[in-house]
């Protein structure tokens, strides 16, 4: 906790360069005579590290002496991307560190190599919480972020013999002096053990929970500088220790490394993060990883507020804790047993507490994503959490059923427990019934929970749904990553744009100027031109910076249908075959991501990608107008590169099935023209940059729907569309694997005989007619730039500052401290 006013050290007021070169021998205990490139980033990152806890410092004292209320932003997943350059960005230090790396002839680019990316997250979900993070620490919010600090982050992926490939991504092999560990204020967490009953004097039974196995939980702290207002927030991230550093007893009977797997087990909590985003995997240690960092979160929750002496009804009215998505909603039975049985309040008191503090955000309606835990499970790991659920179902299903009389099958409906051949605890029922509020992440998500996937809970509890759109952060994802545009845009704007994204709106009038527009086209030359190098290094394919960048990155999954994009590859490739007398615009297709180890289809389809590229590229009758690239390990730095290349951007997910999409809002933002569908932010991005200026295709959420009632036979498309039907018999033999005609039969199976699940064929005419739209506007330079400079403009709405606000004014009620 931060040091009382009149302790408080003096800013420094050395210069960066200076610092770092301190710390180069004295924290790091090297030569910093000729510092090379890893000194130079180590000597950087401690001198910008002491900047920054100053402000933090003093933040935190100023939250205590205002009274503020707190945010607890409880993710299990961050993905912040590099620090560097945005801390030095947000601290306005840039010009400082180039200074210093221009005399060892370092460039920032060059000492950005050293640093490693955190992947402490799977995708969207943990991208989302740090714009939050850093739009929070913007606003300067009260905030905190709390979540696991993973050993081992999501897997860095290979590509061999076209396969995708996981290895261990050890983040924290070289130290990560931008983590803060604090050994000292260790809190111990419980698992296993059983329950007593006991009585106090006035009668009332009270529950003690004991024995079991007790693993420590140690804070890293991890800074969020906000951008040039000296405000600094924290994200906490928990790493698991053993309790005891062997255990004494087999220790001393001689067994050593009995005693030392003990510990080993223990730090296991913490060892690596679950890598599929969309099906939980009900292992017993993800269980053990929610109510771990949940577990330590409250205890730094309850103790803060204890520090204010304040009566307990008034824990809400100074604390709002978010969960994103249900993974942390074992903090509501969590928060239920510490007032209930360590501070003794009664049962209605304290719900009304826990329901006043939680508000929960859902990310997801894909029935296998909607998180369940076997009860067995959670009455042996956690046997009074198991009772509290019992208890808060119980007083639920009992009101349920006062009020809706009339309707006897509601109460097994909405029940957190479902009855079936294994009992299971509903995670999503839990975190509706014990919030005030439940957030979908766009319009169209949010509409979908209310009709479908929570249409009871809007019954019993219609004031507690909202929505509110996703958003991201300008910073990170313009100005740090586009640096040629965001100069352009400061030359017209000011740069006040990066904290007030509604700015862009006055670019609008620019579109029909004609310097402003050949600007515009250098800029995005440039950054495609850089995009082309690291293809060539990273793949040794030369592509040709003037043909359509057309861009798929995101993770692997049926519903994002990267297979329909790939079998409009095929498609074109045949034509060109067919036809090499025609012109065609040139274009280049580029994908990026990760599929989940045990999903095998999503890994085939890296596969046929990894295959039809290899046999395309090859090619020379086409090479020189088509190119496919599949960029390996897609992470935040590869994104970065990509977002501001891109021509075209690739959102074409069954509709109803992706929440919201982020990185459809990144790619308009820098000027990509999104080839759509209506599914989640789409809808919302096309009614911001106007429907000229967004290629919308294909089967609305309803037509999905209804199509699928009125019985979907893809059988008939393959039968009636000639192309298509040849484009499948190609996957469905050796084409793009000689000698083994079987490779892609279960893509082809999933198509056809599996009933084609996610509507792929029903899609595929209105997707390659719209492809073919955008190669003939692509070549209308004027149309094409005029186009791509309305997608900037109207992307203001999509600020994680805006979306952060909203949650601050509708849900939070917390407010700036600045
Ligand atoms: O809200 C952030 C992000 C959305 O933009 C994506 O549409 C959605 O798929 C993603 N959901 C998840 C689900 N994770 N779990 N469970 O990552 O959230």
């Amino acid at each position: 906790e931060p040091l009382a006013e009149s302790e408080a050290p003096q800013a420094r007021n050395s210069a960066l360069g200076e610092d770092a070169l301190w710390h180069i021998l004295y924290s790091l205990g090297r030569d910093n005579a000729h510092p090379d490139k890893h000194k130079c980033y180590w000597g950087l990152v401690l001198a910008v590290r002491d900047r920054m806890l100053e402000k933090w410092a003093s933040v935190q004292r100023q939250y205590y002496e205002n009274d503020d209320k707190r945010l607890y932003y409880l993710s299990l997943e961050f993905l912040p991307g590099k620090f560097l350059r945005e801390n030095l960005l947000s601290l306005g230090l840039e010009s400082e560190a180039h200074t210093f790396l221009r005399k060892y002839s370092f460039s920032l680019d060059q000492i950005m190599d050293v640093e490693c990316e955190p992947g402490l997250g799977n995708g969207g979900l943990g991208r989302l919480a740090s714009c939050y993070m850093d739009s929070m620490a913007t606003l300067g919010l009260p905030a905190f972020g709390y979540g696991i600090r993973y050993s081992y982050g999501l897997f860095r992926q290979e590509i061999r013999n076209g396969r995708q490939v996981e290895m261990p991504d050890n983040w924290l092999h070289e130290g990560n002096h931008w983590l803060i560990p604090r050994p000292h204020g260790l809190y111990p967490i419980r698992f296993y053990g059983t329950v007593h009953e006991w009585q106090d004097d006035d009668g009332t039974l009270r529950h003690d929970w004991r024995g079991g196995d007790i693993v420590m939980a140690m804070a890293n702290d991890m800074y969020v500088p906000g951008y040039r207002n000296g405000h600094v927030n924290c994200i906490r991230l928990w790493e698991a220790r053993p309790h005891k550093e062997f255990v004494l007893s087999s220790f001393n009977a001689g067994d050593y490394i009995g005693s030392v797997q003990e510990k080993i087990k223990d730090e296991n909590i913490s060892m690596v993060l679950y890598p599929s985003d969309d099906a939980p995997e009900g292992k017993t240690l993800r269980l053990k990883q929610q109510y771990f960092f949940v577990a330590a979160t409250m205890r730094d929750l309850v103790r803060r507020f204890k520090k204010l002496n304040k009566p307990w009804d008034q824990l809400p009215e100074k604390n709002v804790v978010q969960l994103n998505e249900t993974h942390p909603s074992i903090a509501i039975p969590e928060l239920m047993r510490i007032l209930l049985d360590e501070e003794l309040i009664c049962w209605e008191d304290s719900w009304f507490i826990c329901q006043k503090l939680f508000a929960y955000t859902n990310h997801t309606i894909l029935p296998e994503a909607l998180e369940t835990w076997p009860v067995e499970l959670m009455e042996r790991l956690l046997p009074r959490h198991m009772q509290i659920i019992y208890e808060i179902n119980r007083r639920f299903l009992e009101d349920v059923r006062l009020h809706f009389r009339d309707e006897p099958d509601l109460p097994s409906r909405v029940s957190l427990i479902s009855d079936g051949p294994e009992k299971v605890v509903r995670m999503s029922h839990l975190a509706i019934v014990g919030s005030f509020s439940i957030n979908g992440v766009s319009a169209l998500h949010t509409q979908i929970l209310r009709d479908r996937v929570f249409h009871d809970f809007i019954r019993i509890f219609p004031d507690r749904f909202n929505n509110k759109t996703n958003g991201i952060t300008p910073r990170r994802w313009l100005r740090q990553c586009n640096v040629s545009l965001s100069w352009l845009l400061s030359e017209h704007l000011g740069c006040d744009w990066v904290t007030d994204l509604d700015q862009l709106e006055r670019i609008r009038e620019l579109a029909d100027d004609e310097e402003f527009r050949h600007d515009w086209e250098q800029c995005r030359l440039t950054n495609k031109k850089r995009l082309a190098d690291h293809i060539e290094k990273r793949n040794g394919i030369t592509v040709n910076p003037h043909s359509i960048f057309d861009v798929q990155a995101k993770r692997f999954h049926e519903y994002k249908r990267q297979l329909l994009n790939v079998l409009h590859i095929i498609s074109l490739y045949n034509h060109l075959r067919k036809n090499p007398e025609v012109m065609m615009q040139p274009r280049t297709f580029i994908f990026g991501g990760k599929a989940a180890p045990s999903y095998w289809m999503a890994k085939d389809i890296i596969y046929l990608i990894n295959c039809v590229a290899r046999r395309i590229n090859s090619d020379p009758h086409t090479r020189n107008v088509l190119k496919v690239i599949f960029l390996a390990n897609y992470n935040i730095s590869l994104s970065q590169l990509l977002v501001p290349a891109t021509d075209v951007s690739e959102q074409i997910s069954t509709a109803g099935y992706e929440a919201s999409g982020t990185g459809n809002m990144k790619f308009a933002l820098n000027g990509a023209l999104t080839i759509g569908t209506r599914d989640g932010a789409n809808i919302e991005i096309g009614e911001r940059v106007g429907q000229d200026n967004i290629y919308l295709f294909g089967l609305c959420e309803q037509e999905v729907l209804d199509m699928r009632n009125r019985g979907y036979d893809p059988w008939e498309l393959y039968k009636n569309d000639g192309e298509l039907r040849e484009v499948l018999d190609m996957i469905n033999s050796d084409e793009f694997t000689p000698g083994n005609p079987t490779a892609f039969s279960g893509i082809f199976n999933s198509l056809l005989s599996g009933g084609d699940r996610f509507m792929v064929l029903a899609d595929y005419r209105a997707y390659a007619e719209t492809h073919q739209r955008i190669a003939h506007e692509f070549g209308d330079r004027e149309l094409w730039i005029r186009k791509s400079i309305l997608n900037t403009a109207g992307m203001g709405f999509f600020s994680s500052d805006r979306a952060v606000r909203e949650y601050m004014d509708d849900i939070w009620g917390v407010k700036p401290d600045v």
